[in-house]
């Protein structure tokens, strides 16, 4: 495939509520959008950094001059272009998913668009709708907890995550259980807030028959998860943890995680992302896809990837009025609690022209040399 361009634009979005977490508070997305120009179709691929680098190392600005400087320079020298050979000619480039994985996505986009394939039969998807969950974000009272958490139940969604943050994490977790019974599926969100010296608070979480403790420990300490494994019963699923399937690979073996959060911008893409759900299945642990605000462009593919096997828990995958007023394209809904997988060519989903507009702070567009 041929690329005439590539265009970036810097989208601004004002969230419905504040999102806050162990990592901080959230009031606007600020993002990425990437577009891939070829002759007979344009693709395009959601860059999930946030603007400040709070979740990983990335974020909106470095990601941008990441994009201009080093991968579409690469990304030209490649001639005819093709999405599995993107990450092997991005190699070069150190780190950076979320840039690679935006530039990636957009270019599958556009190659599944020529072909007349939907991504979701391009990963092997073999369910027509999935389970969507939501994420609620620490509030300033219990009380007021409860009311998000009734209204995202009243709304459908088959299951909750919380996140907690030291001090707030087993008076909540029992508050909703008390409220919302046993049958609520239930699980907890640390990003990394926690130290191993914090297990056997930890382990008080234990009687909630939660179905799993997301990243307690630092992004790095695998052994420390391992470690904790031993001490607690809720099982542990691994997020900023899994940087790839070899990443995925190492958890597993070391007993560090039974469960993975497989987040495409995490790990460099779908395809890489793929590859862990493979891997995963082949080991008899369950993944889900995480989610990092995305708009309804990384939505799309993320519902997409996950209607494959085995994503067998439900997602942080919500409807776009969880996130945004007006999402840039026809919002995703819930029906009975699930989001349909979009069938059209590529990601199925296209940016409304008006509403992109009226979001987008600024375009850099970069023509094939
Ligand atoms: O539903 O898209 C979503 C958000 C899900 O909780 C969510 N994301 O760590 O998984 C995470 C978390 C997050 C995203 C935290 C962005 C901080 C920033």
């Amino acid at each position: 495939m041929k690329v005439d361009a590539v265009e970036v634009r810097r989208l601004r979005m004002p969230l419905v509520s504040p999102f806050r977490t162990s990592l901080g508070t959230e009031t606007e997305r600020e993002l990425l959008l990437v577009a891939a120009l070829t002759p007979d179709a344009i693709g395009w691929g959601e860059c999930v950094a946030m603007a400040e680098p709070r979740y990983s190392s990335e974020y909106v600005d470095e990601a941008e001059a990441v994009i201009r400087d080093h991968l579409v320079p690469r990304l030209f020298a490649m001639g005819d272009v093709t999405a599995d050979a993107m990450a092997p000619s991005l190699t070069t480039v150190k780190g950076h998913p979320m840039a690679k994985a935006a530039l990636e996505t957009a270019i599958l986009d556009a190659q599944l668009r020529v072909a007349g394939v939907s991504l979701a039969d391009h990963l092997g998807a073999v369910r027509a709708a999935v389970d969507a969950g939501v994420s609620v974000g620490i509030t300033d009272s219990i009380p007021a907890l409860l009311e998000v958490v009734a209204g995202h139940l009243d709304e459908g969604y088959r299951r909750i995550k919380l996140k907690i943050e030291p001090g707030w994490d087993v008076e909540p977790v029992r508050a909703v259980r008390e409220r919302f019974g046993d049958d609520l599926l239930l699980q907890v969100d640390a990003n990394a807030g926690y130290r191993l010296a914090d297990a056997h608070h930890l382990a008080r979480l234990d009687p909630f028959e939660l179905l799993l403790i997301e990243q307690p420990l630092a992004d790095d300490d695998l052994l420390g998860h391992a470690e904790l494994a031993g001490i607690i019963a809720t099982p542990i699923c691994l997020d900023e943890s899994i940087t790839s399937a070899h990443s995925a690979a190492v958890a597993i073996e070391l007993g560090a995680c039974t469960i993975v959060n497989v987040k495409p911008g995490r790990v460099g893409g779908y395809l890489e992302a793929r590859r862990i759900h493979d891997l995963c299945a082949a080991r008899g642990v369950p993944v889900w896809c995480g989610g990092m605000l995305e708009t309804g462009i990384g939505r799309a593919a993320n519902v997409a990837l996950a209607a494959l096997p085995n994503f067998t828990l439900p997602g942080d995958i919500s409807a776009s009025d969880r996130y945004y007023v007006a999402d840039i394209t026809d919002p995703f809904v819930l029906h009975d609690g699930r989001l349909r997988v979009p069938t059209g060519p590529g990601i199925g989903v296209d940016p409304i022209p008006d509403v992109l507009r009226s979001v987008t702070v600024s375009v850099e567009r970069w023509p094939r040399p």
